[in-house]
């Protein structure tokens, strides 16, 4: 069994220049004093080293009030003493992943479409713990990502999950409502916490706008 599922509805992913003025671990703990549930540190320009000094700080900082999460680099958790990893359709795959993790922490996995949900229940229960699916809409934070898919396919996959769901991908607190119906569980943000002028109010703002 995977460790018990953490509160979804709003979930942090990191960015290293949106928090670099303030300091990403400041930035952190504020967004968790304003509500944020559940933290992925993702930072693609990190090499190994500066990912486990980072990750540690960071674990260290947040004293476990709420998970973190590494992103794409599953076999960085154990040295940094997350609680688990959030991995894409083109990073070590999910069963592999679950492998290198052992069965108590957490598994995120991203995913576009209903195949990708598909896909991913074959490999049977025990592997994934939840899924993130995006983009919802175009964003600058992630050029790479696939094409924004909006919340009507967003519900689409949602509904065909048995796993519990987050969205992600140009999400901001005026369209936050447009995701209510989606089915989806949680709301995911890069941008609109990291480059607020007040972490804190905007993961306060953003969790009032999804629980109201
Ligand atoms: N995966 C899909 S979109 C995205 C990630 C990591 C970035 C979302 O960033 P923002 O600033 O919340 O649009
Ligand atoms: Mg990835």
């Amino acid at each position: 069994m995977s460790a018990p599922l953490p509160d979804l509805r709003l979930y942090l992913v990191t960015d290293r220049a949106m928090t670099a003025a303030y300091g990403l671990v400041p930035t952190v703990l504020d967004a968790v004093a304003g509500g944020v549930g559940i933290v992925q540190l993702r930072d693609p320009e990190a090499d190994d080293d500066e990912l486990v000094r980072i990750g540690r700080e960071l674990h260290a900082a947040l004293a476990g009030r709420v998970p973190l999460l590494v992103n794409d680099r599953v076999h960085l958790v154990e040295a940094i003493g997350a609680e688990g990893a959030h991995i894409g359709q083109h990073d070590l795959p999910a069963d592999q992943a679950r492998q290198v993790l052992g069965p108590d922490r957490l598994l995120g996995l991203s995913v576009q479409t209903v195949a990708h949900v598909e896909a991913a229940r074959e490999l049977g229960p025990g592997v994934v713990d939840y899924i993130g699916i995006g983009p919802v809409w175009d964003t600058a934070t992630k050029p790479d990502a696939a094409r924004a898919g909006g919340p009507a396919h967003t519900a689409a996959v949602a509904a065909a999950s048995p796993w519990p769901s987050v969205a992600i991908g140009g999400i901001n607190l005026a369209r936050v409502p447009s995701l209510r119906h989606t089915g989806i569980d949680g709301i995911s943000v890069v941008s609109a916490i990291c480059c607020a002028p007040e972490p804190r109010r905007a993961a306060e703002e953003l969790l009032a706008a999804w629980t109201r």
